[in-house]
This record gives C-alpha cells, structure tokens and sequence, in this order.
C-alpha cells in the first residue's frame, strides 16, 4: 500500500493533533452508537501516541477493551472532483472508523496501514465527525496472541507472551488525502546488480486506467534524469550506479506518471536503492559483499509516549545508532513506523524486518506464568484462525515495506515453538506467503533456545539461522565460562548442521544503569559489559556467524512480572537514552573509537 504523498497531483492532510477520547469502560459505545454523537466525557488525546501513559489514571493504563478517538475534519475546498482517502498509519491492535454515521473502514493487526475512500461521503468544503473505535485485546485470534481473563468483580485483564507493555492506541499519523480518479495505485521496485550494472525492475498497477498510459523516469539524488521507460512494468538498466550500501543510502527516485495524451493525470515517485541481497553458503551478501550485522533488536517505546511515533526521538536514536557503530536493526517485534524505515533507508541502516507475531510458544508464558504448559498449535489456541491473521499480516508488512531498500530480510515471527511437527505444520504455509509475496528477499524467523539444532523443525524453511541466547543470563546466570562454553558449542552445532548464515538476533543481560560491583555481579553494568564481551569473542570464532544484535538497545516498558525492575533493563541506554558502560564497550568494538571521543568537539 502506497504511503500518501504530496505531489503535483495529489495533496495530503495529516489529521494529527488533539482528538476527543473516551476510554470505554463499561464497553457499552458500541451498542450506543457512539459514533453518531459527540462522545460522551471525551478528553484530549494527542494522536499519535499510546492512549496508556499520557494520562495519569491506571484505569486507562491497564484498559482492556475499546477507546473511542475522535474529532472533525474538513474536506478541503479545492479537493472538488477528486478522490478522497483516509489512512491510518496503525491502529494497535484493530480498528473501525466511522465518518459521520458511516462505517468506513475496519482492520485487524496493530502495525499495518488501512485506508477507506470516503470519495463521495463528504462533499468538498464541507466538515465530517471522524469517529475511530480501537480495541487493544489480544486473544488467540491476534497477532500476538494472548488472552482476556475476567476477574471476579468483572474487572477485564489482559494475558500475554511477550516481554513488553501492551500500548494501544492511534500510534502513528492519521491522514486525509486526495488524489485524481485515475491513479497509481501500487509500485514493486526490485533491484539487482549484473556486472556492476545497476537493474531497476517495476510493476505498476494503476486505478481505473482507461486509455492512459505510464511513464517513468528515474533519476539521481541530485535530480538529474538517469533513464526512462514507458509501460506499466518494466526494466531499467543504470550502468555504473551509485549503489544503495550499508553506511552509504544514496537513493534513486522513480517518478511514475499517468498520461493521458500529453496530459499527466496522475504522478507519484519512490525512493530507490540499487542493491542486492543474496544468501551463499554461510554468508549474507549485500551487493555480492559478505556483510556482518552489528546493531540491536529495538522497540518503538519512549516514557510517556509509549509506542506513538515520534520523529524528534526517531532521529535521536539513528543518531545514537551511528555514534556506536551499528549498521543494522531489527523491528523487534512488530512491523515499526514507515518513517522509521525511510530514515534507515538515508541513513544505510540495513533492517530485519518482523511481523507481530510474538509469543507464539505457550511453553515459555504457559509454564511459568499461567499454571502448566498448554499446546502452542491447536485449535483451542494458535490454530487456523491465526495462521489465517498471520498470512495476512505477512502480506500486508511486505507489501508495505517491500520497496524499501534497507529492508533484507523478513522475520516472520520472534521466538515461536519451532521443535514440533505442529510448528512445521503452522509455518510451512507462511513461509510460501513470504516467498511468493517477495521472491526477492530471504526469509527467516527468531529462534528460541527450546528447539536446538537437531531438534528444530522450522530452521529447513528458512534462508538464515536467527538464535537468541541467554547463556550467562536465563541459562548459566552470572557464569560466563560456562555461557562461553555453551554458546561456542550451540553454534558450532548450528553451523555445521544447517550450514547457513547465523545472525545471532538477541544477547543480553539485565543492568540496572548506575549499578557498580568490583566482582560485576549481575545487574551490575560491569556484568552487561563482560557477557557481551564474552559472547564477541565466541562470534569471532565461529565462522557462520554473520551478525550480532544486542537485546535490547535500550529499557523499554514491560507488564507487571517479578523478573523485571520497572520494565526490562538490557537496554544499552536507559529509557531516556543515556549510554550503559556496554555502550563504550560496544562503540569501542564497532567502530574502534573509544568513548569519550571530544576530538571534534
Ligand atoms: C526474549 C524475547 C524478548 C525479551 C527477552 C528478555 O525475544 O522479547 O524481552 O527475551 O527476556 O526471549 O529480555
């Protein structure tokens, strides 16, 4: 789905800012109708934002169920004539959207785009009611999943399997836009390089065509026109290009263009990045070059703001990104915020890029948290109904994210059950999603430490093997000769069994920032320092292992649990971004520098 732009042709209005929000805690809006009416005893809200911190009520922080947003929107007077949209960015977890009484749009999956033509409701120059009901639960149906438990005195409380606070809400812009009748409704770049010469191929589907034709033309950063072609797909060749390379995103732009005659009905463009990504043997190649992942899995979690996108922190954080010498990212463990991915792409920050699907192993929450081990894949639990959500949501996260050249590799899921038939079953069908939705970019999934090399079902379908360990922390804690041990063992034994590239997506230890020991006792900042060492040294001994992202790059909100001091503290930087010791260390290790580094100050 194409983002909303501003061109010659079209026009985009970002419906951010303050709307009306009711938290429904009796969960009776829907049978009112809410929608029709001011809502009742409506705050303000900020959009985008988590709903769950911005206020200071813990009915709101722990709400279970439905929040109404809403507000009034004008049509601009000069969008007369002209398709009009509504698009939301995310709506966490799923959402309806009414423009006056009118239902207009519903979409389940909190991290995905959706859109409504509302064309027609309203004329232009006039105003609407935009009313947006969104429902944070998760249940076996969702992605993640979780459940809803009712407690005696009706009290709803949501159960989850994943490690990190269930923010809701309107997280990302929320936008009106226009565009002509006939437009172009969806672009697929897919690049490559043949002897050195740069391959530009795309697709273009464009509305209610008719007799128009498309025009593209590609041209360099400085908007000088490189090539051009005509038709609805097509290749382009760009001998001697400026490569899209980790460090370095130099981007091409394609415009497309909708002719009728010489007329040019509709125009839209994308960045591009000439790359190419290919799995050989033990290695992960960009541009035909062995690359080495060094960076973080992340979260899009800020105090206060919880996972509303943000571009001022955004910006701050690639910045901190760049300052210790990482290259790449996970969107751990959700598809993150367009915005997020066109900074990685300026900036050469090469992406994993993750569906929602967290917690898809009920040995690990099931056991410790909710009284005995339950089967992951039934169908009283992960059964069709999400695989069927979890297609879906494969779907939608490549056809949004499939143009952007930072983008890699997909991860169709973090930490699923992967040692039984039942999970070979479940994810056999995703992964053919995967392909045939992209066929020009590996696939993989997190492995977890229950399903080990000769015991894993799931590794067979993927291009890379992706681990998070824990020796020294959940396995081992506060031993690291033996987590070395451990650890160099295990991957010796992935390699040589599967004999594919190893990114070690997840290592990590718990640091309480300001927490000193002389024996670096766990907790302390000295420990987070020694494991990562640790496990460095055994990376460098093991051949396939082609990458290394620390768990996580900063401490970010969880729920309520006995293992986590105000949320989970493997950040390498506080919540606020302060850098651990482990920073240094890591800057030192990924760039050579080492901090503090005033030379240019
Ligand atoms: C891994 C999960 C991650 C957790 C991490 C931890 O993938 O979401 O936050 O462990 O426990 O199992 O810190």
């Amino acid at each position: 789905m194409l983002r909303p732009q501003d061109t010659t042709t079209r026009e985009t209005k970002r419906l951010d800012g303050m709307w009306g929000f009711t938290a429904d805690m009796d969960a009776v809006g829907r049978d009112q109708c809410w929608w029709r009416a001011d809502l009742p005893g409506a705050t303000r809200m900020p959009v985008p934002s988590s709903f769950n911190d911005v206020l200071v009520d813990p009915r709101v922080h722990d709400h279970v169920g439905d929040v109404w947003y809403q507000r009034r929107v004008f049509v601009p007077r000069g969008w007369a004539g002209q398709r009009v949209v509504l698009r939301f960015d995310a709506a966490t977890h799923r959402a309806t959207a009414w423009v006056g009484d009118t239902e207009v749009a519903e979409h389940e999956g909190g991290y995905t785009p959706f859109e409504a033509d509302i064309t027609g409701l309203v004329p232009a120059g006039q105003e609407f009611r935009l009313t947006v009901v969104v429902n944070n639960e998760l249940t076996w149906q969702s992605i993640p999943p979780g459940t809803v438990e009712v407690m005696p005195d009706g009290a709803r409380r949501q159960r989850q399997y994943h490690d990190f606070f269930n923010y809701a809400g309107l997280h990302r812009s929320v936008w009106l836009y226009s565009s002509p009748g006939s437009y172009v409704d969806d672009v697929t770049v897919v690049t490559d390089v043949e002897s050195g010469t740069g391959v530009v191929r795309y697709t273009t589907a464009v509305a209610q065509q008719g007799a128009g034709t498309v025009q593209v033309e590609l041209r360099d950063a400085e908007g000088k026109t490189v090539t051009t072609s005509s038709g609805n797909e097509g290749e382009l060749r760009v001998p001697d290009p400026e490569l899209w390379q980790p460090g370095r995103g130099y981007l091409y732009e394609l415009q497309i263009e909708v002719l009728d005659d010489d007329t040019v009905v509709d125009r839209y463009a994308v960045p591009v990045g000439i790359r190419s990504v290919r799995v050989d043997g033990t290695r992960f190649l960009i541009n035909g070059e062995p690359f080495y992942f060094r960076g973080f899995g992340k979260h899009e979690d800020l105090n206060v703001h919880g996972r509303g996108h943000d571009d001022v922190a955004m910006v701050h954080d690639f910045s901190l990104l760049s300052w210790i010498g990482a290259n790449s990212l996970r969107t751990s463990h959700y598809p993150y915020a367009e915005e997020v991915l066109d900074q990685a792409d300026r900036q050469g920050i090469v992406v994993i890029d993750e569906t929602a699907a967290v917690g898809l192993n009920l040995g690990v929450g099931g056991g410790l948290f909710l009284g005995g081990p339950r089967t992951t894949f039934s169908e009283g639990t992960i059964g069709a109904a999400t695989q069927e959500v979890h297609r879906l949501a494969i779907e939608e996260l490549i056809a949004r994210d499939k143009n952007h050249p930072c983008v890699v590799l997909w991860s169709l899921a973090n930490e699923p059950e992967s040692h039984t038939d039942a999970a070979r079953d479940y994810f056999e069908p995703l992964f053919a999603t995967a392909r045939q939705a992209d066929p020009s970019r590996p696939v993989g999934f997190v492995n977890m430490m229950f399903a080990l090399p000769d015991t894993c079902t799931v590794t067979e379908l993927a291009d890379v093997v992706m681990v998070n360990r824990y020796y020294g922390w959940y396995v081992e804690p506060g031993d690291l000769d033996a987590a070395e041990r451990g650890l160099e063992a295990e991957l010796s034994a992935w390699s040589s069994r599967h004999g594919k590239p190893i990114i070690v997506t997840e290592y990590g230890a718990d640091t309480i920032a300001g927490l000193h020991t002389t024996d670096g006792t766990l907790w302390s900042e000295e420990y987070q320092t020694a494991l990562l060492e640790t496990y460095h040294r055994v990376f460098d001994r093991v051949d396939a292992v082609v990458g290394e992202h620390v768990w996580n790059f900063a401490d970010f909100a969880t729920g309520p649990s006995f293992m986590r001091v105000d949320g989970n503290k493997k950040g390498v930087f506080t919540r606020d971004r302060r850098p651990k010791m482990a920073a240094h260390e890591l800057r030192r290790r990924w760039t050579g520098v080492s901090s503090p580094d005033r030379s240019s100050a």
